[in-house]
């Protein structure tokens, strides 16, 4: 079959994470995606923490698979007409510069939409149009700050935490994806294209609801039942860091198994699920407490959490993390191993499912990348490598009308 997203023409101007994270994610689905990057230069992510001398990065190539490349310097006259030849035969244009840049470049919302009504505009910005630090850049780990995730990560006498995952970054690029497909919906029924805007603090925060979920429980009761904070300890009037606790009405904890003294990842998380309480009981060998009323009700064990889990732990200590989970797991109880990344890149069913790829770079040879999380009946995900520098940009100009001679001549003219 045709890929859902063929016939999808987007301009690129995404540079770093959370933009790239988004048009790749359609290019995979078949959109043509043409990067557009500055001539001699193009993403800063190219030459940042390289690890092959004059190759791509992987931070380039893990977040730029299945696009093309067209280098263009969008500040000269020639290279702006280009650019609206170019918005005049494409469906979006996502760009994730900072506050003002593509105004300034003379591309408007306005000026884009008097060339193509039909255009959707889809921007990545650190904080949404009229908040206070609008005019602010933003990159990763600010976002997580001012969008909830550090100060309710980490442990409670430690400092406010980053994860590692991308909340500012990748997933933001999976908002914007998803109202860049809104829009083209929207489009189908309306002729009309729209402006798709995404702030990277919005993004965290989204993910971050239950902990706003939290902060209003604690305005009313003045606790949290579920955070290692209770009963003994103190809560003050802010939603304090859990470590690991697992939330909801699942106590969890990661907890060490065999070898943890010198592996830093010999742990597995462990889950308390409430109906589970008797397989966990066999588990461990303590089918007493099946019954015992000081034990048998979420309620009664919550402020013995940490006594049930250094039992765990002391049943675990003979166990490697793989070999509890697969007694664990037959007993019904939701854990995993910690995984190291290099775990994951070697781990057979995430290489089947096509979620670790092996993909080719003409100059960087084979690498490992992260495939689409999302599956389809219908469709097989392909990933390609990722583009050269201006590797498309006569074939992208040729396609735009330009004839050899004029392509040369912006070659010449280093507008390309
Ligand atoms: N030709 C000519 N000029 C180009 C160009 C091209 N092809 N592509 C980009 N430029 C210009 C832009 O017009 C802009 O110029 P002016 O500032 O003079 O108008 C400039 O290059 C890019 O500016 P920038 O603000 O985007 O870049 P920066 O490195 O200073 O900031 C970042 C980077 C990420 C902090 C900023 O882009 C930003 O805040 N983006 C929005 C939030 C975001 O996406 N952050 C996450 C990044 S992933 O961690």
């Amino acid at each position: 079959m045709t890929k859902p997203l063929e016939g999808i023409k987007i301009i690129d101007f995404t540079h770093v994470q959370a933009g790239p994270a988004c048009t790749q994610l359609l290019a995979w689905y078949g959109a043509d995606v043409i990067k557009v990057e500055r001539p001699g230069a193009g993403d800063v992510t190219r030459s940042q923490l390289r690890d092959i001398p004059g190759a791509d990065a992987l931070y380039f190539t893990m977040l730029n698979s299945n696009k093309r490349s067209l280098t263009l310097d969008t500040k000269t006259a020639e290279g702006k007409e280009v650019l609206e030849r170019l918005i005049k035969e494409s469906d979006v244009l996502v760009e994730n510069f900072g506050p003002g840049a593509l105004d300034r470049m003379g591309f408007s919302w306005d000026r884009i939409k008097e060339l193509n009504p039909g255009m959707i505009v889809a921007s990545v910005k650190g904080f949404s149009d009229g908040h206070h630090y609008q005019d602010l850049k933003v990159y990763e780990n600010v976002a997580q700050c001012a969008g909830g995730a550090a100060s309710t990560t980490g442990f409670w006498d430690g400092p406010p935490t980053v994860s590692a995952a991308a909340l500012g970054d990748s997933n933001t690029g999976m908002h914007l994806a998803i109202g860049i497909l809104t829009a083209l919906m929207a489009r189908t029924k309306t002729g009309k294209g729209q402006k798709v805007a995404v702030s990277m603090q919005d993004s965290v925060l989204n993910l971050c609801r239950v902990k706003l979920r939290d902060q209003q429980r604690l305005d009313r009761v003045g606790y949290l039942e579920e955070y290692p904070q209770y009963p003994h300890g103190k809560f003050t009037d802010v939603v304090p860091r859990g470590g690991n606790a697992g939330g909801g009405g699942q106590p969890g904890w990661v907890l060490k198994c065999k070898g943890w003294e010198t592996d830093p990842n010999a742990y597995i998380y462990f889950t308390i699920q409430g109906h589970a309480w008797a397989p966990i009981c066999k588990a461990l060998g303590r089918e007493e407490w099946i019954d015992d009323p000081a034990y048998n009700t979420a309620e009664a064990r919550q402020d013995k959490i940490f006594d049930i889990f250094a039992i765990i732990e002391d049943w675990l200590k003979d166990k490697t993390k793989f070999e509890a989970v697969d007694i664990l797991r037959k007993y019904d109880i939701p854990c995993a191993p910690v995984l190291s990344m290099k775990e994951i890149a070697n781990d057979p069913s995430l290489r089947a499912s096509g979620t670790v790829v092996e993909v080719d770079h003409k100059v960087r040879g084979k690498y490992l990348t992260v495939g689409s999380p999302i599956k389809f009946s219908d469709m097989t995900v392909e990933v390609t490598g990722s583009p050269l520098l201006g590797e498309h940009t006569d074939e992208v100009l040729a396609q735009l009308g330009y004839s050899k001679d004029q392509i040369a001549a912006m070659h010449q003219a280093k507008v390309v």
